[in-house]
């Protein structure tokens, strides 16, 4: 939806600016896009299968209906902005396509049921009714519409649902259920009309869209991810081109990114991993302006082609991941999903990321198996002459499974035993295995869903006169007497809490906490003149109350009095000095890093360490500090507050000592997410600091297992 806001130049906020600085800042007109779109017409149900072809026969007009009716059941799609479909243009379809081609699925439009038959064998795992034409110029239609909607701003992001799907179909060929390709159609046309000049496309169907690498393999302008089951080349499409070793050609070395699944049974952690330690840290310095999603549910648990394990909240989390790029503007464009329920609730929570809610809690073991950082260390060894970001990884030789050795296999089979491994029939959409899927995934929707607290943000700031520079956010008053904030800060040293200012933020501060802890607000800010008093109490504050895992980070130079044996705590420190002698252990890490001006260079920290580290814990609320001497920069809290905001259903407090607005408001964007992120220009991390994050992932890695990313961390890991 566009709304005019007023954005004021000192503050950059969405907020009519009243401060004494009003006059001495500029006041511009800025549209902010917000709103998710959503894309679906019923007559892209309007073709089928009509003979047999067990290839063919799971791809269904039901994928569509039981995934717009599982959106409506959550409500979701009267929260988004509806946007009707079109039917793509002769010339747009010829961005990707032949005349050619395009001449012969339209010839498919009077066919009888021999002549389309014959057709369809031309290709390979396709078929052709009268009606495909027709729905594949809507899919492609659709998909440009969702394009231009978020690129005038109309909204933020969006999804489309659109069949037939698109990213295995070729200039000269449908492939793969695929007539037209809508999402390297849908690159070309953004490149063109709106003048775009890097986008990242990210194929999480389990299928390799080989249709994208073609056409842009040697387009740098355009990157393509794609993870895909693969089992050495015995999987389908079953080509060498799928593998790690193809980086993309010519201009285009180095932007194209494929991580082949060796194994079937890959699961939340797998991803996950691949997520950390591959896709984003290259997004990040690849800096796209717009993102679009080959959104194949295959990928997710009960799927008869993938036979993976993904979870449907897997998907949230890998949304919420890809929407800090880009300033948000993110398009999912529906491919595969064979398993009706499954397919339905990942696109449900797919949809209900964009529009902002909480994600739920990820679930299962997370650590990746060997097979899974076999192949991430693979494409990282492939990829590390293209990505500075890849820069510092060390040259290992390319594992090949023939070559391993007895111990690597050994250990394997201890963890196969532990890793949840899909063995399902194939192609059997009908079995016990479907229904045990379904039964399986009702009971763990109804776990892991839970209602969205009615406000997002509290803030506790000290001087009430800042109020109005923050977004609209929730004002706690006090709520504590005096006799329930003395037991609190029983224990702590008192000195410092007896000046009346801090008090009264102290009493603000667990005000805003237990609305946390109620599941009043989502998350909360609160300003502390001490804020190594107010961490403290808040964490036993939160012990207090019975949490089994506090995620504390603190960034500064602060010293804290804590116990941090049982594991109810995890604290993370990031700062300057390197204070004692003392080495981390698993509940207490420091990571010293040096100021490195205000680039954007911490996003190696948040990826490559304290993301893996905190995905590992699991949390069940999250406390950040920002105190004194802090040696990252505005952009770098901006990150690490966003990307965090996966974890915990996104309850967490912020401590801010600072009093500087700036890094409030900052904070206080990232936990609304009212604002598109912009974390600025990417730089790559100093040696010294990279090889920090380096030293801190050997320490750490077997109690933190998805830090690993190389088969050596695996090893010694078991
Ligand atoms: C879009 C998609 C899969 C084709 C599988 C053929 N196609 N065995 O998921
Ligand atoms: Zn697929």
């Amino acid at each position: 939806m566009n709304s005019l806001i007023f954005f004021c130049n000192f503050c950059f906020l969405p907020e009519i600016c009243t401060n004494v600085s009003r006059d001495v800042c500029f006041v511009l007109f800025i549209a902010m896009a917000s709103g998710t779109a959503l894309i679906y017409d019923d007559e892209m149900t309007s073709y089928k299968l009509l003979w047999d072809d067990p290839v063919c026969d799971i791809e269904v007009p039901e994928r569509l209906l039981a995934s717009y009716e599982q959106l409506k059941h959550y409500h979701l799609v009267e929260r988004c902005v509806h946007v009707p479909i079109r039917e793509a243009t002769e010339e747009e379809i010829m961005l990707v396509h032949s005349s050619e081609y395009l001449e012969v699925v339209k010839s498919t439009q009077t066919m009888n049921e021999e002549e389309l038959r014959r057709v369809s064998g031309n290709y390979d795992a396709v078929y052709f009714h009268p009606n495909t034409y027709r729905c594949a110029k809507l899919a492609v239609g659709a998909t440009l519409q969702l394009i231009d909607s978020v690129m005038s701003g109309k909204v933020l992001n969006g999804m489309a649902l659109v069949r037939p799907p698109g990213h295995h179909s070729q200039r000269n060929a449908a492939n793969g259920f695929c007539v037209f390709n809508n999402v390297a159609i849908a690159a070309q046309y953004a490149k063109r009309k709106y003048g775009l000049q890097r986008i990242l496309i990210v194929d999480w169907d389990v299928h390799h869209g080989q249709g994208i690498q073609y056409v842009f393999e040697e387009d740098p302008s355009v990157l393509y991810y794609s993870w895909h089951r693969y089992e050495h080349q015995k999987f389908w499409p079953l080509l060498r081109e799928s593998d790690y070793d193809a980086v993309g050609q010519g201009e285009g070395k180095g932007f194209n990114i494929n991580v082949p699944w060796n194994k079937v049974g890959m699961g939340n952690s797998d991803y996950l991993a691949a997520f950390f330690h591959v896709l984003l840290p290259v997004a990040f310095e690849f800096a796209p302006e717009l993102i679009l999603v080959s959104s194949g549910y295959d990928s997710g648990i009960g799927d008869p082609e993938g036979q993976m394990n993904a979870t449907p909240e897997c998907f949230a989390h890998l949304t919420h991941f890809l929407m800090q790029l880009a300033n948000g503007r993110l398009c999912a464009v529906l491919e595969g999903g064979y398993h009706l329920k499954s397919l339905s609730e990942s696109v449900c929570m797919t949809v209900k990321t964009l529009l902002g809610d909480p994600l739920p809690l990820i679930s299962g073991n997370m650590a990746p198996c060997l097979s899974a950082i076999e192949s991430i260390q693979n494409v990282r060894a492939a990829h590390k002459p293209y990505w500075k970001c890849l820069m510092y990884e060390e040259a290992t030789p390319l594992q090949d499974l023939s070559t391993k050795s007895q111990q690597m296999m050994e250990a394997e089979l201890i963890q196969t035993s532990t890793h949840p491994v899909a063995e399902q029939a194939v192609g059997t959409a009908n079995s016990d295995e479907v229904i045990k899927t379904d039964r399986f995934l009702e009971s763990h929707m109804k776990k892991i869903l839970f209602p969205v607290p009615p406000v997002k943000t509290a803030a506790a700031i000290v001087s009430k006169a800042d109020a109005h520079l923050l977004p609209i956010l929730v004002q706690v008053e006090m709520e504590m007497n005096a006799q329930q904030l003395k037991t609190l800060i029983s224990g702590v040293d008192a000195e410092l809490v007896t000046e009346e200012k801090a008090l009264l933020s102290l009493q603000n501060m667990v005000a805003v906490l237990d609305k946390i802890l109620k599941k009043e607000v989502c998350n909360g800010i609160a300003e502390s003149p001490v804020a190594s008093v107010s961490t403290t109490v808040a964490l036993k504050h939160c012990i207090g109350f019975g949490l089994q895992r506090v995620l504390c980070i603190v960034v500064g130079d602060m010293d804290l009095e804590l116990d941090l044996d049982d594991g109810k705590i995890l604290l993370i420190n990031i700062c300057q000095k390197r204070r004692s002698e003392k080495t981390n252990s698993k509940y207490h890490i420091s990571l010293h890093w040096k100021e490195d001006g205000e680039k954007n260079n911490f996003s190696s920290a948040v990826l490559g360490f304290i993301l893996p580290v905190a995905y590992s814990y699991q949390p069940d609320l999250l406390i950040i500090v920002f105190g004194p001497n802090r040696s990252i920069g505005i952009n770098g809290v901006s990150l690490l507050t966003s990307l965090l905001q996966g974890l915990a259903k996104s309850q967490s407090l912020v401590v801010i000592q600072d009093t500087e607005i700036k890094l409030v408001q900052s904070v206080a964007k990232a936990l609304t997410a009212v604002s598109t992120p912009d974390f600025g220009a990417y730089a790559p991390a100093s040696q010294e600091n990279v090889l920090e994050i380096k030293r801190l992932r050997d320490q750490l890695q077997q109690e933190w297992k998805m830090l690993q990313c190389s088969v050596k961390d695996w090893i010694s890991g078991t």
